[in-house]
């Protein structure tokens, strides 16, 4: 039996409307579904990053599926979609919290590459899915920073782009505003490191022996991925550090990166 094409998106609204939520890497969200986010596939349109989706009428920050590969439109990857901070539109792609269990963040080449944790609480989205994302047009990213007396910071960057896993996901950035320092273009122009790949510019191993991941040169002046301590500690610039926000002995409470298109 042949059906026309009316029929199809009918018979693809009833299915979509009465299946359980797409599940992706390790959440367990629901989509804030719109009526278009049903019809459009069908018609050939995803959308590519959380801007389009805000674009397209999505108003509430939380987790959406995304389709962000120009090699692959009909990959779809589940992201939070951070539609509220100045503006919105952005894609988060990290983010550390004070909630037990903690996530591992002291972890491999593949597990950064990839992605881990879970995508409504503490994660790293992955550095291909980061690539791809960068890709697509000009970016920006933010970072959000927060300490335990709840101070609440921000920098903001007018450029991002991460290169490919055949660049090992060389760092470009540039273009500082925001008021907790800048203490992420010192790592502009590096590959990114983890404990067992090392590409940094130091003769020893950043990611050994400041327990994270991350764009390091010789080594850091901030280290997001470093180990959780919940505030100060003794040992140096090992845990959530952000140099210029309080320094190599203080390890935040909160943090999130996020990007978005520039235009
Ligand atoms: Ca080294």
């Amino acid at each position: 039996m042949r059906m026309e094409k009316p029929m199809l998106v009918l018979v693809a609204v009833l299915v979509v409307a009465c299946s359980k939520p797409v599940m992706g890497l390790n959440d367990n969200s629901t989509d804030d579904l719109l009526l278009a986010d049903l019809l459009w596939p069908e018609l050939g349109f995803h959308n590519r990053n959380c801007r389009e989706v805000q674009d397209h009428g999505h108003r509430i920050s939380g987790v959406y599926t995304i389709y962000p590969y120009d090699c692959c439109p009909q990959r779809p990857v589940r992201v939070y979609c951070d539609l509220d901070t100045e503006g919105g539109g952005w894609t988060v792609i990290q983010r550390r919290e004070d909630v037990l269990p903690q996530e591992d963040f002291y972890r491999t080449w593949m597990e950064y590459a990839l992605g881990f944790g879970n995508i409504s609480g503490q994660f790293w989205l992955g550095l291909d899915h980061i690539h791809a994302l960068t890709d697509q047009t000009f970016n920006q990213i933010r970072f959000d920073l927060t300490d335990f007396d709840n101070d609440k910071r921000w920098a903001q960057y007018q450029f991002f782009y991460v290169h490919d896993r055949t660049a090992f996901y060389k760092l470009e950035v540039n273009g500082y505003t925001g008021n907790a320092g800048d203490s992420f273009t010192y790592g502009n122009l590096n590959k990114f490191s983890t404990k067992d790949v090392d590409h940094d510019n130091n003769a020893g191993s950043c990611a050994v022996t400041y327990l994270g991941a991350w764009w390091y040169n010789k080594c850091h002046e901030s280290n997001l991925n470093g180990r959780y301590h919940g505030g100060t500690h003794s040992s140096s610039a090992d845990g959530v550090n952000w140099e210029r926000f309080r320094g190599y002995d203080y390890s935040l409470k909160t943090t999130e990166m996020k990007i978005r298109p520039a235009y």
